[in-house]
């Protein structure tokens, strides 16, 4: 039995996903992470090396990774690529003078051999100020339309006022969950005694 297969199965077993939380730094990335666990959103600081985080969403558990976007730390996000099932890249809506950068790093995210099959939700975050881009906006600004090697989804979100992010998380769930899980189409009929959940139900229910 190959790596992968067995890395597969103890998945399966398990109902883990591996997601990986990019984007340049100040784009709100561990406040998201605050918000969605239910901690206090004031009190967050600058990531200079990572945090884990484990959520559990319906009937699967996210082992979360978040790392920081400063610019001496993007060297490092390679170390955390192995084994990666989503990438949740946010970006700070009101920072326009930096999509640029933003999108530059985005580029080469994608082009990682090792993340060639992660599923990408994209977080237009800080919502909630006033003249920050509309998702439109930033979709142009990173070139997401001209994604063709992942699965790609913009969602607009606020990590101040939670607007969003369970309907960005339950997208990154659904996803993988249908690839990894639900109906064996991953790796053949290996999944197929995987039982499947019952209609909605592992998606639709934030925890
Ligand atoms: N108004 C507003 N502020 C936000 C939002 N999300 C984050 N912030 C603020 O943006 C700043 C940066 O947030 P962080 O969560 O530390 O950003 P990060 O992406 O983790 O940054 P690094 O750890 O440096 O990579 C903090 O002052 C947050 O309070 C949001 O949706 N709205
Ligand atoms: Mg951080």
């Amino acid at each position: 039995m190959g790596l992968l297969t067995i890395i597969r199965k103890n998945k399966a077993k398990a109902r883990e996903m591996r997601v990986l939380f990019l984007g340049l730094d100040n784009a709100g990335k561990t406040t998201i992470l605050k918000r969605v666990s239910g901690g206090d959103v004031t009190t967050v600081s600058p990531t200079l090396g990572f945090n884990i985080q484990t959520l559990v969403r319906g009937e699967y558990t996210l082992n979360i990774w978040d790392v920081g976007g400063q610019r001496t730390l993007r060297p490092y996000w390679r170390n955390y690529f192995e084994s990666t099932d989503a990438v949740v890249w946010v970006v700070d809506s009101s920072d326009a003078l930096r999509l640029g950068d933003g999108a530059d790093e985005l580029r080469a995210l994608l082009s990682e051999e090792r993340l060639a099959g992660a599923t990408l939700l994209v977080f237009a975050n800080k919502q909630d100020l006033a003249g920050s881009l509309s998702l439109e906006q930033v979709r142009d600004a990173l070139g997401l339309d001209a994604i063709e090697s992942h699965k790609w989804r913009i969602v607009p979100c606020s990590a101040i006022s939670g607007a969003g992010l369970d309907e960005g998380l339950d997208w990154v769930v659904g996803e993988v969950a249908g690839r990894l899980y639900w109906s064996g189409r991953a790796t053949g009929t290996e999944f197929a005694k995987v039982p499947l959940p019952a209609a909605g139900g592992a998606v639709a229910t934030a925890s």
